[in-house]
């Protein structure tokens, strides 16, 4: 059988790089990519040194010409495409945030899967056993809280889309999967939140005893994407067991 390929946005820190070794420890060979290109190489270099299949490929998911030469530049056919690149700017209320911010997640999360998603779309068409669009969005894109106005639009457009290319494929040889995320502790996603603000950021996760890390969502996806062909894993909810809903967390501090 010859080698899977699967494409990982966002593959430099957190769930992206994460799920870029999980997938490389099973079997796929895997395209990073990311703005960040010092990151992706280092990941790159350190899969293929394991014995794995990585390759890196700085990318800016919200420019379309450069998606456009990114995929001119795959192979003929893609297997897995994992949108993760994304994040949230901010968690002032709708009373007073800053539009900037939130145009700019709508473009990351939203428009940026979009636009990679068009653009794979024939290499994943063409997969011997099917392609996989996988969704990273979030447990903000299925209901909201105070403070989360912009993040929560854009990832409500993140699960809107997931549900709306899933009903339009239907038929076609590629499944799509939502794995939404709850609280998941990452070196970046709270940090890039609060403008670099760390004591806002460890506030976040302030007395939960275990908060998701970025290897318990790669496992997740690295479980939906490995089931057969025509098993189609809609929407996977994952919170750490402390966190009940968005509003429900056990904090013991
Ligand atoms: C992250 C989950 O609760 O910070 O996607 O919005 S939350």
């Amino acid at each position: 059988m010859s080698t899977r390929t699967a494409v990982i946005t966002g593959a430099s820190s957190g769930i992206g790089a994460a799920t870029a070794r999980r997938l490389a420890a099973e079997g796929y060979r895997v395209v990073l990519t990311a703005r960040r290109e010092d990151r992706i190489e280092a990941l790159a270099a350190e899969l293929t040194e394991a014995g794995h299949e990585a390759v890196a490929h700085v990318l800016d998911v919200t420019d379309p010409a450069a998606v456009t030469a990114f995929a001119d530049s795959l192979g003929d056919s893609v297997d897995v495409l994992v949108n993760n690149a994304g994040g949230a700017l901010g968690a002032d209320p709708v009373a007073t945030a800053d539009a900037a911010d939130w145009r700019t997640m709508y473009e990351v999360n939203v428009l940026g899967a979009l636009h990679v998603t068009q653009a794979l779309l024939p290499r994943l068409r063409r997969a011997t056993d099917g392609g996989t669009v996988l969704m990273v969005s979030s447990t903000a894109g299925l209901a909201t809280y105070e403070g989360g106005g912009g993040y929560v639009a854009a990832k409500h457009g993140s699960h809107v889309m997931a549900e709306t290319l899933r009903l339009e494929l239907c038929g076609e040889p590629v499944r799509v999967i939502e794995i939404a995320p709850g609280m998941v502790r990452t070196d970046e996603f709270a940090v890039n939140r609060f403008g670099g603000d760390k004591d806002k950021a460890d506030a976040v996760y302030a007395g939960v005893a275990e908060p998701l890390t970025a290897d318990d969502v790669a496992d997740t996806i690295a479980w939906t994407v490995t089931r057969p062909p025509h098993v189609n894993i809609d929407l996977l909810v994952v919170r750490p067991r402390a966190q009940a809903s968005n509003y429900k967390v056990h904090r013991t501090s």
